[in-house]
């Protein structure tokens, strides 16, 4: 299955193009939007949220409630378009607002500069409008079909807010607690770390500064063997790190037991197997965090992302001004002071696009029920 997504934050829509889903898989529209309207919630968000009111609209590749085997074309709409339409529209900007609207104080951490140098433009405007989270929205609405192609196969997809700009929760929790991160408004499960990280993210929007964190998302009920060896290309967790890397502000993917691997020796890091007669091979450890070789063993999925903390700061950090040359502080109008919340719900339908292409993949299928016979079929 191919995806590609197009849209700039304030132009007119963000659209998507889904290729190879299979006929006959039932898609629910109020959940696409439930989601959405998560990925704009959570304490810290901006006022650009107070805007927007995300819906997604399907504008081909289903019909009845069910996908046809066709391609599936999605489309988000900008709301504010309508207050940058001078500046933003594909034919006829008013040079006046287009002025207005330039920017050459470049932010250090967002794309500007680099992207400026890189596409030849003089106004950051140019390169910020694509490159700007706001396309996480459509990759959230396409990710909720992804997901719902899993639900049919009994693979779920969970998560939560882990840590706040130092603010750490160290509890450990059972995939069925999961759910609780999205009624708590940062989405931590424990609520003093999520008080304490609250106030934090307060205290950073009063110096005009902002904060990042880290997420952990986690893949319950995929079978073995997804995912290959055999090639580098094919490798799961390979694919799942250069998913998540590819999200706005990611800088850095762990899986398993991640990064602290490297303080042990084997006799701690290695999941010892074991055989059942009724559950077959398992383990009783998963520091692996469900991939060996390249490939699901069967053992939940565990992958933490790292996000650092938004490039807009009210309180700009010293740049240079693109146009002049000079010193001047970073442009800024309205940013958020912490997304980490969106980070979760995006996390988790980028990692829903990852999963359902490599079940796709190695089981292909025209239909749902075929996709399904064969999952059902496996080991
Ligand atoms: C973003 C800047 C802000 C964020 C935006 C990402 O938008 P604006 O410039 O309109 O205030 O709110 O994120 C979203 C719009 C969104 O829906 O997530 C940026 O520069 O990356």
């Amino acid at each position: 299955m191919r995806i590609t997504t197009a849209g700039e934050s304030h132009g007119k829509a963000l659209v998507a193009i889904i290729e190879g889903l299979p006929a006959h898989l039932k898609i629910d529209v109020e959940q696409i939007n439930g989601a959405l309207a998560l990925r704009q919630s959570g304490f810290g968000r901006g006022g650009r949220q107070k805007i927007e009111r995300d819906r997604v609209e399907i504008l081909a590749g289903v019909r009845n409630g069910e996908t046809l085997g066709s391609p599936v074309a999605l489309c988000v709409y900008n709301k504010d378009f309508e207050n940058w339409q001078n500046s933003m529209s594909a034919t006829a900007c008013d040079e006046k607002s287009m002025l207005e609207k330039r920017i050459t104080r470049v932010r250090p951490g967002h794309a500007d500069l680099t992207g400026m140098l890189k596409f030849a433009q003089t106004d950051a405007r140019n390169v910020l409008e694509r490159a700007s989270a706001r396309e996480t929205a459509i990759r959230v609405a396409a990710g909720e079909i992804y997901r719902q192609y899993l639900l049919t196969l009994g693979v779920e997809i969970g998560g939560y807010v882990q840590e706040v700009c130092g603010i750490k929760d160290t509890g450990r929790y059972a995939f069925n607690e999961l759910a609780n991160a999205k009624t708590t408004g940062l989405g931590m499960l424990d609520s003093d770390v999520e008080r304490r990280a609250e106030e934090k993210i307060a205290d950073l929007k009063r110096s005009g500064d902002t904060a990042g964190g880290v997420v952990e998302i986690r893949v319950k009920g995929l079978k073995s063997g997804f995912g290959s060896m055999m090639t580098y290309s094919e490798k799961l967790d390979a694919q799942l790190a250069g998913a998540l890397m590819s999200i706005q502000a990611v800088k850095g993917v762990e899986i398993g037991d991640g990064f602290s691997v490297a303080e042990r020796s084997g006799k701690d890091v290695h999941d010892e197997i074991l055989y059942d007669s009724q559950k077959g091979f398992y383990r009783e450890t998963n520091r692996a965090g469900g991939l060996e070789g390249g490939m699901s063993n069967g053992e939940e999925l565990v992958l933490r992302l790292a996000m650092k903390p938004i490039p807009t700061l009210m309180q700009g950090l010293k740049t240079v001004d693109f146009a002049t040359k000079e010193p001047c502080t970073a442009a800024s109008e309205r940013s958020d002071v912490c997304a980490i919340f969106a980070m979760e719900i995006i996390a988790e339908c980028v990692v829903a696009e990852t999963v359902a292409n490599a079940v796709q993949r190695r089981l292909g299928g025209d239909t749902m029920q075929e996709v399904l016979e064969r999952y059902q079929r496996l080991p």
